[in-house]
């Protein structure tokens, strides 16, 4: 009888020794709190370290293959930008969001490491949030705001803790840093970036991600469906000062990193 064909292994789980040296990093953090820039930090400070951005490019210009392009509507055929359509009309998109937001994470997260990283003695990856914030964070709060119905929850949780659970050992996380700044910091910093398709976010909105965060990965009073997340490290930074224009605050988050790094 023929044997029945394994399940696709991607890269992470190919070479084990890698696996085994090599250390996985969510950072996390509410909306323009400085995530991106410090993760460019982050990889410019070490060759070790490699960072996984968020794949909000993917988000913002949603592509189809020809055939599928005639049944498509206006706004999708001129680039579906789908964070738009999530802000202007969240009771019709926001499951569709979370639905292509999880999949493009795990294709960034499960993609094969450079030659460089691998090669590395003490290699680190860094993503841009996770998995885990797309539920706990994003998914959660546009459940409790009723723009994802009941059954949406129920179907999303569902595939989410299968899937999660299907790829553990590719996306499961060594540790968090947590990029901790106020609701009103985050808001003069995404006015400041001016990405068009966020101008119309309100502070309470950024108030209720920030209690979330906060409930996740301060306080640690969230009830949470994965085991090992439980335990997860987390390194909480402050970073309400602005670290973007000053070397001498880079240096001690990185120094703050490197100290995480070294307990895991
Ligand atoms: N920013 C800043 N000072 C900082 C960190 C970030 O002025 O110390 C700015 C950054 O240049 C950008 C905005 O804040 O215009 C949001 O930062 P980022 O995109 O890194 O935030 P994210 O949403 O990725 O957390
Ligand atoms: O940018 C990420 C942007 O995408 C921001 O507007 C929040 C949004 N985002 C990210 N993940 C999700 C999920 N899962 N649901 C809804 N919205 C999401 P940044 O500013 O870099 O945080
Ligand atoms: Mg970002």
């Amino acid at each position: 009888m023929a044997t029945p064909p394994k399940r696709m292994c991607y890269s992470p789980c190919l070479d084990l020794s890698f696996h085994k040296r090599s250390k996985k990093i969510s950072i996390e953090g509410n909306i323009a709190a400085g995530k991106s820039t410090f993760v460019s930090i982050l990889e410019k400070a070490n060759d070790e370290w490699e960072v996984v951005p968020e794949p909000i490019a993917k988000w913002c210009n949603v592509h189809t293959t020809e055939n599928e392009h005639q049944e498509l509507s206006r706004s999708q055929k001129s680039g579906g930008n789908l964070l738009q359509m999530l802000y202007d009309k969240p009771t019709r998109w926001a499951y569709t969001f979370q639905t292509y937001a999880c999949l493009s994470r795990v294709r960034a997260q499960l993609k094969p490491v450079s030659p460089k990283l691998r090669e590395a003695e003490h290699p680190v990856q860094f993503f841009e949030r996770s998995l885990y914030s797309d539920r706990y964070i994003f998914a959660s709060s546009l459940f409790e705001s009723g723009n994802i119905t009941e059954t949406e929850w129920a179907i999303y949780q569902d595939w989410h803790t299968w899937l999660l659970k299907q790829f553990e050992s590719e996306t499961e996380l060594d540790g968090i840093v947590y990029l901790r700044a106020s609701p009103e910091k985050c808001m003069g910093r995404l006015h400041s970036r001016g990405r068009e398709e966020e101008q119309g976010i309100q502070l309470e909105y950024l108030e209720s991600l920030h209690y979330k965060h906060e409930k996740w990965l301060y306080d640690r009073t969230i009830q949470l469906d994965f085991d090992s997340l439980r335990d997860t490290p987390i390194l909480v930074m402050d970073v309400n000062d602005d670290f973007k224009n000053d070397k001498i605050q880079q240096e001690a988050l990185i120094d703050k990193v490197k100290d995480f790094l070294r307990t895991l």
